[in-house]
């Protein structure tokens, strides 16, 4: 539980009560650290809530389920999701049923003149909300089903928490609520989701690699493969949506966000050079291994008054003339990807971007209160800044998918697992996440600290 932001947390008895209407109740088998766990945890987050429950990147078994919960059974193997996805019958479009994210975009033009009304709710939906504009668009990953509720830490059901602190007697304390979290509320040995956000996993699946499919693997693979839009054709004659081979790459950050999209880049998408940035010098061995052609470690690499982004530029084919009416040594990667959480990092790698085509992926999640700044003439000359939420996958459907690929080896899961602790050492696991690990932990950059409860 976290009490108060700032605060280590408290692993303390708590009642976790039975799920109600169209709720699941989830027996958490591991569960990783992501650092938007220790971003909420620090106070800068507009929704943080406490006292709480954190955790939103886990695997676990169904235990109980609630009320008209029809797509999961006690037994079986899930992937709690922050991001709910209506899955089921008919009726709104590809959104619905969730497609295949990694195909191509259908080519231009696709604007329609009016927004044209959704279709109603279809009887066979098996979404207990059975109402979201937003999946049946099919243009989103992102749900609105219960969002409202898991930003204010409730549940949709009765707008309660099903977390209360235990009394002496084991009982729930009433006057003890604590609030959920991401929906998902994963350091716990149990935990209450709504049906909507629960990912059904084959019997087979190794729920180790499955709980960083919950948010960090995904989102890093999927900000490479789903979310830049890519080329029209213009070049090549062939519209593809993302980066394809021989392109070039940046990536700022090298946790296991910012390694799962060198990875992607490397693997699926087959980029000819990928520039790693990172601040800590125990992470370029790691960038290497996972296919970084560069490490740039600006406090370290730069020289009197020179820019990330500059040098980067300048790494690609940049003579210093752009900006100044040159136009022969123009440089720049083709995308980047910023998966750190800083404003002045995002503004580098959009800045370090081709002119003309470069896009540039916000991953990191940025304290509130921070803004965005660049001169607008960056993206007047063609650059285009992006942004993605669990790297644009849709939860319940893509998740069972890309268990399997990890499984196939398409690209790195368990890889990632650095560090296991147990629930009592989730202290600990926050330091080794913040690389502040001793012994030969302090060595030992920390990709993921697994906890097995
Ligand atoms: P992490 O802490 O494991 O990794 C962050 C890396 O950034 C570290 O290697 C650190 O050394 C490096 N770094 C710190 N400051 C830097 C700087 N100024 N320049 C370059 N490198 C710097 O974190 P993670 O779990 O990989 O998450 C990365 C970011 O992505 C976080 O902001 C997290 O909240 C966010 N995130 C977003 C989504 C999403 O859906 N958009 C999903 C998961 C995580
Ligand atoms: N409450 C935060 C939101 C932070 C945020 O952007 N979260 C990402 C997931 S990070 C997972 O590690 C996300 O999916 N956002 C979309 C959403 O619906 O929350 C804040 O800063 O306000
Ligand atoms: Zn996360």
């Amino acid at each position: 539980m976290a009490r108060a932001p700032g605060q280590p947390l408290s692993v303390v008895p708590v009642v976790v009560g039975p799920p109600q209407a169209g709720e699941v109740r989830v027996k958490i088998v591991h569960t990783a650290l992501c650092h938007t766990d220790a971003y909420t945890l620090s106070g800068m987050d507009p929704e943080g809530l406490f006292p709480c429950v954190l955790g939103h990147e886990a695997a676990g078994i169904v235990e109980s389920v609630g009320e008209g919960v029809t797509s999961v059974a006690p037994g079986d193997k899930v992937v709690p999701c922050y991001q709910a996805r209506i899955v089921g019958g008919g009726g709104g479009g590809e959104g619905v049923e969730g497609g295949d994210a990694r195909q191509r975009r259908p080519l231009p033009p696709v604007p329609t003149p009016t927004r044209p009304s959704l279709p109603p709710a279809a009887p066979t939906l098996q979404a207990w909300c059975g109402e979201c504009g937003m999946c049946r668009s099919g243009k989103t990953n992102l749900c609105a089903s219960v969002r409202q509720w898991t930003g204010a830490g409730k549940m949709k059901a009765d707008s309660g928490t099903r977390f209360h602190e235990a009394k002496a007697d084991g009982t729930a304390d009433l006057d003890k609520p604590i609030y959920h979290f991401m929906g998902t509320s994963t350091f716990s040995e149990y935990t209450v989701v709504h049906e909507v956000s629960c990912a059904k996993l084959e019997p087979d699946a190794d729920l180790l690699s499955a709980c960083l499919l919950g948010c960090g693997v995904a989102t890093g693979v999927g900000a490479v493969v789903n979310t830049p839009w890519g080329h029209r054709g213009d070049c090549c004659g062939e519209s593809h949506k993302g980066p394809t081979a021989g392109c070039t790459a940046a990536v700022f950050g090298a946790g296991t966000v910012g390694l799962a999209c060198v990875d992607a880049l490397v693997k699926l998408a087959g980029a000819s050079r990928v520039i790693v940035v990172d601040t800590d010098p125990r992470k370029e061995a790691t960038a290497r291994a996972w296919g970084a052609t560069d490490f740039l470690n600006p406090k370290t690499d730069l020289k009197e008054g020179e820019t990330v982004q500059a040098r980067i530029v300048a790494m690609t084919g940049g003579d210093g003339t752009e900006g100044k009416g040159g136009v022969a040594g123009v440089g720049g990667v083709d995308y980047s990807f910023e998966c750190v959480g800083n404003v002045e990092v995002m503004r580098s790698a959009l800045e370090c971007c081709h002119k003309g085509w470069g896009e540039s992926v916000v991953v990191g999640v940025a304290p509130a209160g921070t803004e965005l700044a660049t001169r607008p003439f960056q993206l007047v000359t063609g650059r285009a800044w992006r942004g993605t939420a669990f790297g644009g996958f849709k939860s319940r459907v893509d998740v069972p998918k890309l268990v399997k690929d990890a499984a196939e080896g398409k690209f790195k899961c368990a890889e990632y697992v650095t560090h296991r602790r147990s629930l009592d050492s989730i202290n600990e696991a926050f330091d080794l996440l913040h690389g502040h690990g001793t012994g030969t932990d302090a060595v030992k950059p920390c990709l993921r600290c697994v906890i097995d409860m």
